[in-house]
């Protein structure tokens, strides 16, 4: 028998247990497993067959790890349908998660019971691929038409009580998942329970499929996998039969297991659990933090209080007035309100949570039993350095003084203190309670177990932390200065700020850099141009619209105008027609003749400047690795998660092809278009960013 599958025999119940942790992935040892193990229970005659799981989960679908290298016999699909053919009665009990093959393996047993606890679904499209062992044409058998689409387009989890309700599971016991399966095998047994092959029931009723392919590719902004799988449970109902409709099922399975979305996709699916996991941590624990500070109540330090709290973690905020102690609290409450129209807490949580957890106070007295403090006052090193002065006389020793300065140095925040080891920057996303990204910003002098404790607190908060270093605008805001310049330019030389949008929400982002500017208020990025331009290098070109917009006091959506004009009561904006006279006129004053630009190009300037500043980022160190940046950008910037990042998508354009671009763009502005010297360096060496992210 294979490792990964234990086989027992209770009476005539033969009991095929996965212990493949952690996840039991059906990896190729499970499916030999499960295979030789239903050949033996039909061989030596048993009258059922109960499939279990030990451990944490049942299976949680096919082994990720495996996609993309010569297949292994036996074959997922093949399995499904041994198992369903089986003249034994099949039995699977579920518990944990359910998922993709996972969910396709109970689908092809006879009945299925779970805990209540469990969870299932058909997540394969979030992988850039389909359910390709049977899903997209049992799902629909069993569960009609409209439930398949929703579940398998959305790739959402449903949990046992609705799968009951939707006809997917036969029966939801609370127990132990391999008592719970004997007790229904051995029950379906007395009763004399027929086989009942999903695969054997009637084709499921045809609804407007071309209706949901276009609704789903609409919504998905490009990504392939949703869509597809529309066409995939089309055949279940179209295709004449189901052996048909299984071909079809595969047929499109791997015209996405060879797509660059399915790379993607996957790559994002195991940087998001590698961003975490860093060398340096190895064997270092976090410091203990049960409560929190936040210095500042605007929206950043509202919403990371908000964060903090939802976290369970009480906080005390510091404000400077009373006046501003209100404000701040209404902040918060108002960001707790719209959890609890979301149902995401009870009215008896948002009363804990607005109440004792919560004490808001301009004594700073009041920090001193907190275990880490965040700092989200105004971004003004003289402002930063005195709150660290007082955190530094009120915080208890050991206490983590944590700074979510955007761009500022850390290393000068923290030399205002007498423990610099303790100084970290923790750089939240705005809204802070919503955002999934962190920079965990690592100053020269900070501990290794104050770095730990900012990931932990990432972790606590469910973020997506990423380690960065010291530079101006971290690893983030710096790349997308970056892409935003190139985006300026190239409107500056004759393309128009709508084209320029619309060619990157093409792409997947869902927003454009000018009405990203314009969500974002202009005057921000106009502070941070003025504060530049002083040590601004003089061949460094400079639009010069985006200022004489500011000026004349046009700052996006919370004026009403920006490089749109926004109606009250209207979502979104139409083209600012003043804007186009700006530009002209920035362009006559910089003797500029504009041209046209074909979409291809706007968009291979904007990506050329991302990829190359992010090489930079990770040549500097800034960023330990590749995926650490395309974690920033996915979670931080709305890149499209189906490319996987920006180094992803730049190993799969071809990192030769990208270098011989912005060389040939340097030939008009040798200042923005530096080749980052990594660039060059795996191109000469033939190399990718991946290979970088292995060799850690
Ligand atoms: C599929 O089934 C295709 C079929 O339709 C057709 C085939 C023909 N494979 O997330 P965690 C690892 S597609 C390999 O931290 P949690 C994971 O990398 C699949 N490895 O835990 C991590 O490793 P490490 C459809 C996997 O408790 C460790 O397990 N299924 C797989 O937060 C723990 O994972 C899915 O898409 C896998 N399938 O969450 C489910 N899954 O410790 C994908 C996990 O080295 N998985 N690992 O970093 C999940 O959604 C979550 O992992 C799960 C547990 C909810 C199960």
């Amino acid at each position: 028998m294979s490792e990964a599958i234990a086989y027992e025999r209770e009476g005539s119940i033969a009991v095929l247990k996965a212990q493949n942790p952690p996840v039991n992935a059906l990896g190729v040892e499970v499916r030999k497993g499960l295979l030789a193990g239903i050949e033996r229970a039909e061989q030596e005659g048993a009258k059922a067959v109960l499939i279990y799981g030990e451990g944490r989960t049942y299976f949680a679908g096919a082994d990720i790890r495996e996609f993309g290298k010569p297949p292994q016999e036996p074959s997922l699909p093949d399995l499904c349908n041994r198992i369903e053919a089986s003249p034994l009665l099949v039995v699977s009990s579920m518990h944990g998660t359910a998922l993709g093959g996972g969910l396709e393996v109970a689908l092809s047993s006879h009945y299925r019971v779970a805990v209540p606890s469990a969870k299932m679904g058909l997540p394969e499209v979030n992988l850039g691929i389909l359910p390709g062992a049977g899903g997209t044409q049992r799902l629909p058998r069993l569960a009609g038409t409209e439930v398949a689409l929703e579940m398998i387009t959305s790739g959402r989890h449903v949990s046992a009580a609705e799968a009951l309700e939707k006809g997917i599971v036969d029966r939801v016991v609370d127990g132990d998942p391999r008592e719970i399966g004997l007790s229904y095998a051995g029950e379906l047994l007395e009763q004399g329970a027929a086989r009942r092959a999903v695969g054997e029931m009637p084709a499921p009723e045809a609804v407007d499929f071309d209706a949901a392919y276009a609704a789903v590719l609409k919504k998905g902004r490009g990504q392939l996998s949703p869509a597809t799988a529309v066409r995939a449970v089309q055949a279940a109902a179209e295709a004449g039969s189901f052996e048909e409709g299984l071909k079809r099922e595969r047929a499109l399975f791997m015209e996405l297991m060879d797509s660059d979305q399915r790379q993607g996709l996957i790559h994002a699916f195991f940087a998001e659990r590698a961003v975490s996991k860093l060398p340096e941590l190895e064997g270092v624990s976090p410091r203990d933090v049960a409560s929190v500070g936040v210095i500042g109540g605007g929206t950043m330090g509202a919403g990371i209080a908000t964060a903090v709290l939802l976290a369970g973690l009480p906080v005390v905020l510091i404000e400077m007035t009373e006046d501003a102690v209100a404000a701040a609290r209404g902040r918060i409450e108002g960001n707790l309100r719209g959890a609890l129209k979301r149902g995401k807490i009870s009215e008896a949580q948002f009363a804990e949570l607005t109440g004792a957890a919560l004490t808001v106070s301009t004594d700073y007295t009041a920090l001193a039993q907190v275990d880490l403090v965040v700092e989200a006052v105004f971004e003004d090193m003289d402002v930063k350095r005195e709150v660290f002065g007082k955190l530094d006389t009120h915080c208890k020793p050991g206490a983590v003084l944590a700074t979510n300065t955007s761009y500022l140095d850390v290393d000068e925040i923290a030399a205002a203190t007498s423990r610099p080891q303790d100084v970290i920057g923790l750089h939240f996303f705005s809204p802070a309670h919503v955002m999934k990204l962190l920079e965990v910003v690592v100053a020269e002098k900070t501990a290794p177990e104050v770095l730990a404790t900012g990931f932990a607190l990432g972790k606590r908060l469910k973020k997506v932390a990423v380690r960065s270093g010291i530079c101006d605008g971290f690893i983030g805001n710096r790349i997308m200065n970056a892409y935003r310049k190139a985006a300026e330019y190239v409107v500056l030389d004759g393309a128009s700020p709508y084209q320029v949008d619309e060619v990157v929400r093409g792409f997947g982002f869902p927003m454009g850099p000018f009405e990203m500017g314009d969500l974002a208020g202009l005057d921000i990025n106009w502070a941070a141009r003025k504060r530049r331009a002083p040590t601004r290098d003089p061949r460094e070109r400079v639009p010069r619209f985006y200022e004489m917009l500011c000026e004349g006091g046009d700052f996006g959506q919370k004026t009403g105008k920006g490089f749109y004009i926004y109606e009250a009561g209207q979502r979104g904006g139409v083209p600012n027609p003043e804007v186009a006279e700006l530009i002209a006129r920035d362009q006559a004053q910089q003797g500029v003749t504009p041209r046209e630009f074909s979409d291809a190009e706007v968009l291979r300037r904007y990506m050329c400047a991302m990829v190359n500043e992010a090489a930079k980022v990770v040549g500097e160190g800034i960023a330990r690795r590749p995926l650490d940046v395309d974690m920033v950008m996915l979670f931080g910037y709305g890149f499209p998660r189906f490319w996987g990042g920006p180094l992803k998508w730049a190993d799969l354009q071809g990192l030769d092809g990208i270098l011989a671009d912005i060389r040939a763009y340097a030939a008009e502005d040798d200042f923005f278009w530096q080749p980052a010297p990594l660039l060059e360096q795996l191109v000469a060496e033939g190399r990718r960013f991946e290979d970088l992210n292995k060799a850690d």
